[in-house]
């Protein structure tokens, strides 16, 4: 808890630590009210810190008890080092090497903040990313610290019978008269602190094997509560797909001989890269076909690959700081974009990635939360696992790909793993191999990685009949962010393709250049104009093209272009955006009229253009899926921008979406109908592409009549053979206000209330509901037995989902929504800052809001920052959202 005004850690700051730390030697005695750990450090001074040898050693600790200290065996005495809340300093140490032996003391089951170590549902396990290290013993708990650990966990057998660390297992056994049993677990490669990880428990395992490119032969393990050895079968094909992706696209092989994953129930997000024995939030890994929906198996397939693929970017060359997140994060997230790219349909990874980005990361970076890919200050680092980190750093990445190319990206890669593997490094040290691959000047580019907010390009056209020319003219400007109000222009790839009036592509020859080789401009002033030839019709341009760059798009574009676009556009994802940007303009003018309690008009060619793809044999079900999700109203609230309702929103989409259920029922109808699977559920991506369709179908038809639509979800419900089709119909049932759906919902209940993961999905589906009962009906299941404020899977389920997915009612005109959101902050905050943290960002966006719900959020806000007991991280977020 903080006592002072907490002050903000700078990238400019930074000085390498004064000492490194060779070994550590970590023996850990499990109990849980009162664990000891003794940690025996090899230290030296830093040849490389301009302190001097003779710099005092600092330690970072929290939330430990120190009960014993040595330096080269000889016990230190009072004076000798300083303890506070957060440190341990010795103002003497030896100017060589020398060695500390350290006793401290934590408390697993009092630690509700899941960071250190901590017991979930009885299972010891640890987090330590960013920096829960320091809560376990006393270290230099920073990345640029590399050191090989050895652990020797020692636990009574009966609470504890299986104990597992980083590393491969070199002893184990019974400590003779007691009832206690130990394990040695040794990790031949360097880390830093925050990837280690200790389990311990009563776990059952599921064992497979992988056959790397070398032949060498990996253990793979996935440890679950026992009973739950059925639900990991896809998890583990989905680490072996992994492993052999790597190494086909990276070159890149696994390097110990035992790669473990443990699966808990509690923890702060969804999973954590520790070095071969990866944690994960249970949710992530569990999946059999009446448990998990399609969606949760594709999560599963794309976080397994995440954390295994962090094995290289991340683990063997990681972070000089944590600025430099982005280096391991935005990389990797890109990879497992790839990844899910190559094993499923590219086109719908980049659809549902932008659909992210989008909603998550322009939102963020459009207001008082934005910040640089890279940013240089903050005060709990925590509260920077972003969407401008990981899905902007992905985006960052990808730009890179596209300017250089497939071949010199991969180069770059090469070079990257061969000249930084050991280190802790910058973006400046990742993007120079990049650069030097390819033998390009990178500098203008960097600055996507300094400089926040999202670039609006505004395109301008114009045709020149008798020189058969076309002109696009693109004028880049990136809007004022905090702390950054003039901004330059950045190097921008921007992929296109004219599109003639037959529909056909027309070639690309860039007057006085040729034909281009790669259909992709590049943009590196305010303003560009590029000039094509040979065009013998005036073109409809396909601008940005698979969301090259992560910018908005303005355009004199009309609809009758997009809906030109959405039927011809050869670029698939370009053909959605079509789609999705001509809804979008639809939706605000009907939000506008919604708002002014004007009538709502229907969209007959909106509808008529979406039943031509609908029809279209040449696309592909869960694509076409795609194209009947209309923009999010989080979308629509950020490109309205100012004097936000988000009622008229939520009734203008609803709107449309009865409408287009109308307008295409016999469509809807049909699909419903033809794609009905049969036999065994598969996870295959062309199975749940179907299934995808059908409920889409479904959603939309459950909006057009109330209560037919109504009627034929419940008999989906009831009917559904799997997951998916159960919490399809759930989910379309919820959006009505028919009494099948509480019908449904409560046999849902009453069907899977001893399955925690039912549960989440349960409450989240409550959360959900856009009526303004949902008020009394979320601080009611507050209550319910099946919530508790300490697991962050409920929090996350309930309230996130409440305040994240349910715009309408979360704004309340009455501003409740935003008092249960403070209430919740506050009561959490002391007992789980990160997630308290997190949830208070659901108010990021008040201050596009219409006047009157604009001051009843300001003043929950308001409400949250007047607490004097507010952790760093809760504090950080609500004065940046105050600004
Ligand atoms: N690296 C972890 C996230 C850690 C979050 C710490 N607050 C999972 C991941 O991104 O792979
Ligand atoms: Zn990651």
């Amino acid at each position: 808890m903080r006592t002072e005004t907490p002050q903000p850690v700078r990238l400019s700051d930074y000085r390498p630590p004064t000492h490194t730390i060779d070994e550590v030697a970590l023996t850990v005695r499990l109990a849980p009210q009162k664990t000891l750990v003794s940690a025996r450090l090899k230290v030296r001074p830093n040849p490389k810190s301009d302190a001097g040898p003779d710099a005092p050693l600092v330690l970072d600790g929290e939330a430990i008890e120190l009960r014993g200290i040595m330096l080269d065996g000889v016990p230190l005495a009072q004076g000798d080092y300083a303890v506070t809340d957060e440190s341990l300093t010795i103002a003497r140490v030896p100017a060589g090497p020398f060695e500390l032996e350290i006793e401290t003391a934590c408390n697993p089951e009092a630690n509700t903040a899941l960071s250190g170590l901590y017991r979930s549902n009885g299972t010891y396990c640890t987090q330590c990313e960013a920096q829960g290290f320091r809560r376990i013993t006393y270290y230099p708990d920073r990345p640029d610290v590399l050191a090989r650990f050895t652990t020797r966990i020692e636990a009574r057998r009966s609470d504890a019978p299986v104990l597992l660390a980083n590393g491969n297992l070199v002893d184990s056994g019974e400590i003779e008269g007691t009832e206690k049993h130990y394990a040695v677990w040794e990790d031949p490669f360097p880390k830093p602190a925050y990837l280690f990880a200790l389990v311990a428990g009563n776990l059952a395992v599921f064992e497979d094997s992988f056959t790397t490119m070398s032949g060498r032969e990996v253990a793979l393990k996935i440890y679950v509560e026992p009973g739950k050895e059925d639900r990991c079968a896809w998890a583990m094909a989905s680490l072996k797909s992994a492993m052999r992706w790597d190494e086909e696209t990276f070159g890149r092989e696994y390097d110990l001989d035992i790669f473990m994953i443990v699966a808990v129930p509690d923890f702060n997000m969804g999973a954590m890269e520790n070095k071969g024995l990866n944690v994960f939030n249970d949710k992530y890994i569990l999946a059999r076909p009446d448990t998990a929906t399609d969606q949760d198996y594709a999560n599963i397939e794309r976080i397994i690959a995440h954390e295994y693929f962090h094995n290289w970017t991340g683990n063997r060359i990681t972070c000089r700081d944590w600025f430099q997140l982005c280096l391991k994060e935005g990389l990797t997230v890109f990879r497992d974009q790839e990844f899910s790219s190559d094993v499923r349909s590219r086109p719908v990874r980049r659809i549902s990635d932008v659909r992210l980005l989008r909603s998550q990361q322009f939102s963020e970076d459009a207001g008082p939360l934005a910040h640089p890919v890279r940013p240089s200050s903050y005060i709990e680092i925590n509260n920077f696992y972003t969407a401008t980190v990981y899905e902007k750093g992905a985006e960052v990445v990808r730009m890179l790909h596209t300017l250089i190319g497939g071949q010199a990206f991969r180069a770059g890669m090469d070079l990257y793993f061969a000249r930084h593997d050991g280190e802790a490094v910058t973006m400046e040290d990742f993007v120079a191999c990049m650069a030097e691959a390819s033998g390009r000047d990178l500098s203008q580019f960097f600055a996507w990685y300094e400089q926040a907010g999202t670039p609006r390009l505004i395109v301008t056209d114009s045709y020149d009949e008798t020189a058969g020319t076309y002109s696009l003219t693109v004028a880049q400007e990136t809007p004022p962010t905090p702390d950054q109000p003039d901004k330059k222009p950045l190097d921008i790839p921007f992929a296109v393709g004219l599109v003639g009036p037959d529909g056909q592509e027309m070639p690309l020859v860039l007057d006085g250049e040729g034909a281009m080789e790669r259909p992709v401009l590049e943009l590196t002033q305010r303003e560009q104009t590029f000039r094509f030839r040979d065009v013998a019709a005036r073109p409809v341009p396909s601008l940005n093209r698979g969301f090259s760059a992560p910018v908005r798009l303005e355009t004199d574009l009309g609809d009758g272009d997009w809906l030109f676009l959405m039927s011809h556009d050869s670029d698939p994802f370009n053909r959605w955006e079509a789609a999705q940007i001509y809804a979008k303009r639809l939706l605000i003018r009907l939000a506008g009229d919604a708002s002014s309690g004007a009538p709502l008009a229907d969209a007959p060619d909106f509808a008529e253009a979406l039943g031509r793809s609908l029809r279209d044999q040449s696309l592909e079900p869960a694509f076409k899926a795609e194209l009947l999700g209309l923009p999010s109203e989080t979308d629509l609230a950020g490109e309205i921008a100012r004097n936000v309702d988000p009622q008229a929103i939520h009734d203008a989409r609803r709107h449309l979406q009865a409408s287009l259920g109308r307008a295409l029922s016999g469509e809807l109808q049909d699909i419903y109908e033809r794609f009905a699977t049969s036999g065994p559920y598969s996870p295959d991506a062309d199975s749940a592409g179907r299934r995808g369709l059908r409920n889409a179908a479904l959603g939309l038809i459950a909006m057009a009549d109330g209560e037919r639509g109504a009627a034929q979800a419940f008999e989906h419900f009831r009917t559904a053979e799997n997951m998916t089709d159960t919490i399809a119909a759930l989910s379309a049932l919820t959006r009505t206000n028919r009494p099948e759906r509480d019908r449904a919902l409560d046999a849902f209940y009453a069907a899977h209330s001893g399955d925690h993961l039912l549960v989440d999905k349960w409450l989240m589906l409550n959360a959900a509901i856009p009526f303004p009962e949902t008020l009394e009906r979320v601080r009611t299941l507050m209550e319910h037995e099946a919530f508790s404020i300490t697991r962050p899977n409920n929090v996350r389920a309930l309230i996130g989902a409440f305040a994240g997915l349910n715009p309408a009612t979360f704004n309340d005109p009455s501003g409740d929504g935003y008092r249960l959101l403070a209430d919740v902050v506050l009561e959490l905050d002391p007992l789980n800052p990160q997630v308290a943290a997190r949830l208070s960002g659901s108010f990021k966006t008040w201050r596009m809001l219409e006047p009157g719900r604009r001051a009843l959020a300001k003043a929950e806000i308001e409400r949250i920052r007047a607490c004097k007991t507010l952790s760093r991280d809760v504090y950080e977020i609500v004065t940046r959202i105050l600004g």
